[in-house]
Order: C-alpha cells, then sequence, then structure tokens
C-alpha cells in the first residue's frame, strides 16, 4: 500500500468523534440508513491512465510537478487515490499512451495496490510516430480500405492487451467526422464506420463488451461520424450483444437531457458505460459535480431506478469511469473531487424516496414530485459517504490526509518538477 494503513487509522481516530456526530444526525432520518452506506463502500469508479498528468488546452500546457513518468508510475498514483478513498479501485489503460512492457508485472504491481484494469481504450485520433498511414481524414470511417485497416488492425492489438491484463471491454472513441459542408458522404461514413466496427466486434472474447462512445463535436466541427447516442446506439444494435452505448457526460450539445438518454439506454438494454466529468460550455473534461450537481444527481436517480428495474447490480453492472482533464488543480487532488461528487450523487439517488415519487408521477402531482427529488438532493448526505469510507479502511476526509501527507511534494521529490504524463 502506498500508504501506511496506520497513517489512515490515525487520521481517522482525529477526526471520528466530528465524524459520528454529523452521521449519527443524519442517519436517523434516512431510511435503513446502513444498506445505503454498503452500497457506498462497494461502488467504484475507474481512474484513466491519461488523467494523471496535467492537462492543457491548445493554448498551452502548464505542467505540475511530479507527474507519473511511466505506467508504473500512474499506477502507484492511482494505488495512493485507492488508499485514500477505497472507491478508485481500477484504471483505464489507453493504448499507445500506455503500453506494457511486462504483463506479469503490471499485474503483480496492480494487484499490489488492489487494483483492476477497466476497459482498454484505442487511440486513432491521433498520428503515432512512425505511422505508415495517416488519420488526419479519419480511421474506421476512411474512404481508404487501407487505413481502415491499420485503424482496425490497432483495435484489435488494443484488445490483446487488454486480455492480458485482464480488462473486460474495449471502448472507442472516434474523433472520425468532418469540418465543412460537402467534405463526406455521411451515409457512406456510417455506413464504413459499421463494417470496421463488425471487423473488431469479431475479434471480442465472448465475456468483453465493446463500448461505443459518441461525441457531438470535436475536434471536427461540422459533424461527428458517431456524434450522438442514437447513431451509436444504432451501431449497437447492428454489432450484437457485446455491443454497447458508452456515455461522456462532456460530449453533448448544450442543455442535452442526459438524464433522459441514460434511462431509455438503459431501457433497451444498451447502457455500457460512463465517462464522468462536467463543463459549463463543451466538452471541459472539468471535475464532476462541479458546475452542475443537480444534474449529476438526476443522472444518478435515473441509472438508480432504470438498474434496479433491469435487475443490476449498481457497482458492476456498468462501466463507471472518470474522463477528466486538470488544467489547474493538482490532479490527485482533482480526481478524488470528482469521485467525491459522484459518491454524493450516487448517495443522494439512493435515498430518493421511490415509492412516493411513483405515486405522485401516477397522480400527475408535479410539484410533489419535485418536492421528493429536491429533499434527496438538498440533505447533506456527506457523512454517509464518508462512513462508507470509514467502513473499507480509507481516510474520511481523502483531500485532508492528502494535504497533511505532503503527498505531492513526496512525487515531486522522487520524480522531479518537470516531469511530463502521456496522455491529453
Ligand atoms: C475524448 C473522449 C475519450 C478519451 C479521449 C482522450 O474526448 O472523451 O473517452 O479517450 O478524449
Ligand atoms: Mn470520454
Ligand atoms: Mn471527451
Amino acid at each position: 500500500m502506498p500508504i501506511d494503513a496506520r497513517l489512515i487509522e490515525d487520521h481517522n481516530e482525529q477526526q471520528f468523534n466530528a465524524h459520528r456526530r454529523r452521521f449519527d444526525f443524519i442517519a436517523t432520518d434516512i431510511v435503513d440508513a446502513d444498506a445505503v452506506v454498503q452500497k457506498l463502500a462497494a461502488f467504484n469508479i475507474a481512474i484513466p491512465s491519461w488523467a494523471l498528468g496535467t492537462g492543457g488546452t491548445r493554448f498551452g500546457r502548464f505542467s505540475g510537478g511530479g507527474e507519473p513518468r511511466n505506467l508504473e508510475e500512474k499506477i502507484e498514483d492511482v494505488g495512493l487515490l485507492h488508499a485514500l478513498n477505497r472507491s478508485s479501485g481500477a484504471i483505464s489503460l489507453h493504448i499507445p499512451w500506455d503500453i506494457p512492457q511486462n504483463y506479469a508485472d503490471i499485474k503483480a504491481l496492480a494487484s499490489h495496490y488492489q487494483l483492476k484494469f477497466d476497459a482498454v481504450n484505442s487511440n486513432t485520433f491521433q498520428d503515432q510516430l512512425g505511422q505508415a498511414l495517416s488519420y488526419k481524414f479519419g480511421s474506421l470511417h476512411h474512404v481508404d480500405a487501407s487505413v481502415r485497416k491499420q485503424a482496425i488492425e490497432h483495435n484489435i492489438e488494443v484488445i490483446r492487451h487488454g486480455v492480458e491484463l485482464g480488462s473486460k471491454a474495449l471502448t472507442v472513441w472516434l474523433a472520425d467526422g468532418s469540418s465543412f459542408p460537402g467534405q463526406l458522404n455521411f451515409r457512406k461514413a456510417f455506413q464504413r464506420t459499421l463494417e470496421s466496427l463488425q471487423a473488431i466486434y469479431k475479434e471480442l472474447p465472448p465475456d468483453w463488451k465493446l463500448l461505443i462512445e459518441y461525441k457531438a463535436f470535436e475536434p471536427s466541427f461540422y459533424s461527428t461520424t458517431i456524434g450522438d447516442w442514437g447513431q451509436s446506439f444504432t451501431l449497437a444494435n447492428k454489432l450484437g450483444p457485446q455491443a454497447y452505448t458508452l456515455v461522456d457526460l462532456g460530449h453533448h450539445l448544450a442543455n442535452a437531457n442526459i438524464e433522459q438518454i441514460v434511462a431509455l439506454l438503459l431501457m433497451e438494454g444498451k447502457l455500457g458505460g460512463f465517462h464522468f466529468n462536467d463543463s459549463k460550455y463543451a466538452d471541459d473534461d472539468l471535475t464532476a459535480g462541479s458546475i452542475k450537481p443537480y444534474q449529476l444527481f438526476l443522472i444518478f436517480n435515473e441509472l438508480v431506478e432504470g438498474m434496479d428495474a433491469r435487475g443490476l447490480e449498481h457497482a458492476t453492472g456498468l462501466g463507471w469511469m472518470i474522463d477528466a482533464s486538470h488544467n489547474l488543480k493538482d490532479p490527485l487532488e482533482d480526481l478524488l473531487q470528482s469521485v467525491e461528487a459522484i459518491m454524493i450523487a450516487y448517495a443522494q439517488a439512493l435515498t430518493v424516496d421511490r415509492p412516493a415519487l411513483v405515486q405522485a408521477q401516477e397522480q400527475n402531482d408535479v410539484v410533489r414530485s419535485q418536492e421528493i427529488l429536491q429533499q434527496a438532493f438538498r440533505t447533506d448526505v456527506r457523512p454517509l459517504v464518508a462512513q462508507s469510507r470509514l467502513i473499507a479502511g480509507a481516510a474520511l476526509d481523502p483531500i485532508g490526509l492528502y494535504r497533511s501527507l505532503q503527498i505531492r511534494k513526496g512525487l515531486i521529490d522522487r520524480r522531479g518538477d518537470r516531469t511530463v504524463a502521456t496522455g491529453l
């Protein structure tokens, strides 16, 4: 463990009385608070290997210190997070930013920190050094069959890495699109994408999922070939039972009703995974819950309702991941904040008075429906989340402990202050 368990125990002892007071105060008002706490303790959110360094914009990148220099150090960083909150027990790799050199060593390191390997991600949105053909005009939708073949083979290669590591899903996000009207035949581009995905789908191990991520805009400015949930859903349906849609919160046009999208995808059995982040304008990749916490709660409200309706385990029924970028904050502190925000939204959704909501909906009682949702949203459930950490052996106040142990300073001392992690 990257943090001595005794340090966490000491920290929790110091905080315990204040925590207990806050927890008892709230727990009396929550129906079956223990069951809620157990569900929270079981819930884990994967950390992407590309979010451990300082992100940038196209205007610049202001590197923080002590960024992980290689995959081993990235695993160590996720291990740190997991030790602090016990809710970050998986890492998601982006290939070729993070190619494992020795599978056995990497797996041993991950299990040392009690981490699993979440979905593996392919990258056909950048050209790599020495790559034969360019993705300037797309990859799986490309007009040239040899470019498509290269991109298909890359995805199959990514599956092979994932199989070695014990991953169970491939996430495909394409930058394929067009920036000017007339550039692309939409119908043919979509058809070519489907055929390329079919070639990849054929190579999936039987217990794997193919997660198809959509995005409305960027880097293409006029059209994106998998631009919305309808397009992803159509592809997933045509591909077969192992293909699902992945929802990244930042990939919608402004004001899209994401909670409704989630509800319908779940109902159709085609929601496969989630990328959490928050945004004000576009794919800002900000800390989850930092701008629109009510929306995050409403999404979780649909997730809980829809997963329960299908009998899915909350913790394992879908792939949960953060997909964020950190321009200003220490990435590890930012990730701790995101995990906390996700847990809070989940806890609030678990405390919604569901029978009362159903009744209010059946009676068209609009006022009561809103009251019920906002009652849950406005309840301070943070002591429940803290309690779930306590029983899991994590820190009551992860960021407080991270700061008091001066973890970033230790990373800078060991890695240097000019290191740059691969990723965005
Ligand atoms: C994209 C998308 C993908 C991620 C890349 C790095 O916008 O969100 O999930 O793989 O960024
Ligand atoms: Mn994403
Ligand atoms: Mn994105």
